[in-house]
């Protein structure tokens, strides 16, 4: 049964304060996760999936988003395709959750036969008459950057994806994630709201008390101090970490890979950003030595020192690296579940065991992906308690929270709440 609230979401949007966590209701209540679904995962676009999901023709894969069923699939031609999981003759779900490999797509219901284009092929008991041809499955919108499959279940997709479009076509290149394969999925559910998975990720203020395993290779970006607040060590520590960004963006670039922020985070539809990273240690790769899990490189990648090309959507977040990539998805459950869906990529002929270690290549998300889905439950318990007020964002550490939540509001009021 839907809850009833006594104030509208419009007017719980309202009483968020700038500068401060979300109020309560905003990430606990069930008419607000409706209204998430519908804005930020039917209306904006959103990362589903890779095209190395399906690697052969016949490979199917269903992802579920809220109501919406979809299967990315790959055609006889080769080509990937997404399309609902829903029958056209009286709606029944067609594939099973999970992965498949099937020759033509049918329903299990009367047996309604879809070629892997979508066509529908053969409708039994239907007459002579019946017009197969307006019974294709329905298509979903949907984009692939760079091997990443993004997809807009509206009918009007945001065009500001083509900013992300053109800066990750170019970043992804090199790394050919296209012809990657899949070494290892966790699919970890979270109990907490999809905004606090978000947060979580948006901030490593929490790293060092949290990831040790993380904190050996990931070195935090400092998106911006104010050097007058800093202790004198602070602050020398601070310049220091930004003249090596600094210095390591021109050499990188000079090199021929775009490495510097490219974002687009507020006063916009499409929420993202990429920067490539330092990797701290040795400065290969993110495992517990920070040295490469894979002696296959990715794609035309020759050398293991060109950092962690990082891109965050509002429902993943992705680490491009010499040997290897780390993707994840999130997709809300419900107002207190979240899907986080990690997978790690390498080069489509690595062999584990020969090319790379399974263990040394999976150890540090596996670990910060545990240790993070603590804390978001811990956050979301806290959050339901009757004591919690909103609390502030640390001006240096959480800039990028504040800035998300500016743009959960704005979205919403842009869509009517
Ligand atoms: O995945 C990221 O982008 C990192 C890891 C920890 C926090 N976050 C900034
Ligand atoms: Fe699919 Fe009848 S609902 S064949
Ligand atoms: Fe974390």
């Amino acid at each position: 049964m839907l809850q009833t609230f006594a104030s509208s979401i419009s007017s719980l949007l309202d009483t968020r304060a700038d500068g401060h966590s979300l109020p309560a209701g905003l990430y606990t209540r069930e008419d607000v996760f409706e209204a998430d679904i519908d804005v930020f995962f039917r209306k904006h676009w959103i990362c589903i999936g890779l095209e190395c999901d399906v690697p052969e023709p016949g490979d199917a894969t269903v992802v579920d988003i809220g109501n919406s069923g979809l299967i990315i699939l790959r055609d006889d031609d080769n080509q990937v395709r997404v399309v609902h999981n829903v029958c056209r003759h009286r709606g029944s779900r067609i594939l099973n959750a999970g992965s498949s490999v099937i020759s033509k797509l049918v329903c299990p219901y009367h047996q309604w036969t879809y070629e892997l284009d979508g066509e529908l092929a053969y409708a039994p008991h239907m007459g002579a008459d019946f017009d197969k041809s307006c019974k294709s499955l329905r298509p979903v919108n949907f984009k692939s950057i760079g091997g990443l499959i993004y997809a807009c279940l509206s009918d009007n997709p945001p065009s500001d994806i083509d900013r992300l479009e053109e800066a990750m076509t170019e970043r992804l290149a090199p790394y050919d994630i296209r012809n990657t394969k899949v070494a290892f999925q966790a699919d970890v559910v979270e109990h907490g709201n999809w905004k606090l998975t978000m947060e979580n990720n948006r901030e490593c203020y929490h790293c060092s008390a949290n990831h040790p395993e993380l904190c050996v290779s990931f070195v935090d970006l400092d998106f911006g101090f104010d050097p007058e607040s800093l202790s004198p060590e602070d602050r020398e520590q601070a310049e220091q970490h930004e003249a090596l960004y600094a210095e390591r963006t021109k050499s990188w670039e000079a090199d021929g890979y775009p490495s510097a922020a490219v974002e687009q985070l507020v006063d916009c539809e499409t929420n993202f950003r990429t920067q490539r990273l330092i990797i701290s240690g040795a400065g290969e790769s993110q495992t517990p030595d920070a040295t490469a899990a894979s002696s296959k490189l990715l794609g035309t990648m020759t050398r293991k020192d060109l950092g962690d090309t990082h891109l965050w959507g509002h429902n993943s977040w992705n680490h491009f690296m010499g040997d290897h990539a780390v993707v994840a998805i999130v997709i809300p459950l419900s107002a207190d579940k979240t899907l986080v869906r990690t997978k790690w990529l390498v080069h489509k002929d690595a062999v584990e065991g020969i090319d790379y270690d399974l263990e040394k290549l999976t150890n540090v998300w596996v670990a910060t992906t545990d240790q993070d889905a603590e804390l978001v439950a811990r956050s979301h318990a806290g959050v339901l308690d009757p004591a919690y007020v909103p609390g502030p964002y640390s001006p240096f550490s959480e800039t990028n929270l504040d800035r998300f939540a500016a743009w959960y509001i704005d979205r919403m009021r842009a869509h009517g709440y």
